[in-house]
């Protein structure tokens, strides 16, 4: 942005779409990173916490912002339109931090896949790609995608231990194909998420062989870390020479995966710091009407 100081427009007045209410938010510092990762906002279904997220959007300011996949939740939204003005509100933020300077990259998930086909392109100043590559501050080389690519891989874990990695590999594409399928005809994407989660028992071994197929993805890319979302549980977790990264959700948690200036990585917990602020306002104030 030549001739522009980012910082000014970052740090300026926002208008009053952004700095709405309180005038709190417009007054108080902004936490500052140099990356931010949100995925699985589910925009367009009722399970979005978009209050929480706009709080957290107008809280902080990053040099690149990555929207991991599942944004808009366009499978939803053919059942039936549900569209609340705070969820205008969330794409106007979005769309106004790019304006501003911040670089926001959006790679497309399992519900927002029509996006897909528009990879490559730009919109607002939103960069479309499949997938990314992120060099972090201390130079380590990080895989972002959404994650849904490995849902197959997980569902048939047991098999490929005897298969190997050409099975691993058709499976990578057979999931694709399949859900493109089920696309053309209609029918609703196929989530192994939303299937194992129904099975209490066998969610923790769930979690654990998806986080497993994706740090093997990343090993075989030969990055350093990778960062995805798709199974709604933040976390960062080493495996041999790879690090996972997973920034959560929107819908249940209210997490984000954030990097600091120095390289240093770390998973925010909106909603857990949105009850300590509440703590801390009633222990302060007691008397102080705090809405229920
Ligand atoms: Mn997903």
């Amino acid at each position: 942005m030549p001739g522009r100081n980012r910082n000014d427009l970052v740090r300026g007045p926002l208008p009053d779409w952004i700095a709405t209410g309180s005038g709190r938010d417009s007054a108080r510092a902004r936490l500052s990173f140099r990356t931010v990762w949100i995925s699985d906002l589910h925009l367009g279904t009722s399970g979005c916490k978009a209050d929480l997220l706009l709080d957290f959007l107008r809280s902080i300011e990053c040099e690149t912002l990555y929207l991991a996949g599942d944004i808009i939740d366009g499978w939803r939204i053919r059942k039936g339109w549900y569209w609340p003005e705070r969820h205008n509100d969330v794409v106007r933020c979005l769309l106004k931090l790019a304006h501003i300077g911040t670089r926001v990259v959006y790679v497309p998930g399992n519900h927002d896949e029509v996006f897909r086909d528009y990879v490559g392109l730009e919109f607002g100043g939103i960069e479309l790609r499949a997938e990314d590559i992120h060099v972090t501050a201390d130079g380590r080389r990080l895989l972002v995608v959404h994650g849904d690519a490995f849902d197959a891989v997980v569902l048939y874990a047991r098999w490929l231990a005897f298969l190997g990695d050409s099975a691993y590999t058709l499976l990578l594409k057979g999931n694709a194909l399949f859900n493109a399928v089920r696309r053309r005809f209609g029918l609703p994407y196929w989530s192994l998420a939303a299937h194992m989660k129904k099975r209490v028992k066998n969610a923790v071994s769930f979690i654990s062989s998806f986080e497993e197929a994706v740090a093997h993805a990343a090993a075989e890319r030969g990055v350093d870390g990778v960062v995805c979302g798709h199974i709604h549980t933040a976390e960062i977790r080493r495996f041999g020479d790879i690090v996972y990264y997973n920034d959560g959700d929107w819908v249940e948690s209210c997490t984000a995966l954030a990097e600091h200036a120095d390289g240093r990585m770390e998973i925010v917990d909106w909603a857990a710091r949105a009850r300590n602020l509440a703590k801390n306002a009633d222990k302060a104030a007691p008397r102080a009407m705090v809405p229920a």
